[in-house]
């Protein structure tokens, strides 16, 4: 089993419940087993201003699954829940599942970059992802306590559940 920690966003279509949806999903992904979930956050969003604000939570999944077997999973759950990719960049979507860590893995593949390359300035990725694990480090080295320390909680808010 490896730990791998999961982002989840949504800014379309019920935000939550897409995000609880998507929860579900992971639970029931083969030879796996979700570990912890953060809250939900609102988030203010990143790229295009013109779109609803986001909310973003992150999990923890234990899995025997490869890293692009993960990922196809993950792309099935997104298609499942109506995602359309668009030529946007950073436009609104019902449901956006990324890898943020996988073990203390670092990988670059045409298809998977690990860790995910926009986690380590990201409020909406990186306060969810202290809440369940406040003691991780990077595969680099770095302490997810010194990145937070660099990036303000700011445009986020955490919902009740
Ligand atoms: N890919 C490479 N590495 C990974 C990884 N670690 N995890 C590839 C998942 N996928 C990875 O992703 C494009 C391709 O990235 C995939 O086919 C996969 O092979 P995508 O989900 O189709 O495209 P995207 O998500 O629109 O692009 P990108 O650049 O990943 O965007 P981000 O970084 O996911 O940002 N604002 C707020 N507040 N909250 C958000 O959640 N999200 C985005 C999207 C923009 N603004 C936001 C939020
Ligand atoms: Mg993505």
């Amino acid at each position: 089993m490896e730990r791998v920690y999961i982002g989840l966003g949504s800014n379309l279509a019920e935000p939550r419940q897409q995000l609880q949806a998507a929860l579900n999903a992971l639970a029931e992904l083969p030879h796996s087993r979700l570990a912890a979930t953060s809250s939900f956050y609102a988030s203010d969003p990143l790229g295009p201003p013109d779109q609803p604000r986001y909310v973003n939570a992150v999990a923890a999944l234990d899995t025997e699954l490869a890293p692009l077997e993960l990922l196809d999973a993950l792309q099935r759950i997104e298609l499942e829940q109506g995602r359309v990719r668009k030529a946007e960049r950073w436009g609104p979507r019902t449901l956006d599942l990324d890898i943020l860590l996988f073990g203390t893995r670092q990988l670059a593949e045409e298809r998977l970059t690990v860790p995910h390359y926009h986690m380590h300035a990201r409020a909406f990725v990186l306060y969810p992802l202290a809440e369940i694990a406040p003691e991780l480090q990077l595969p680099d080295g770095r302490a997810l306590q010194q990145l937070l320390a660099a990036c303000p909680y700011v445009g986020l808010e955490r919902l009740s559940d």
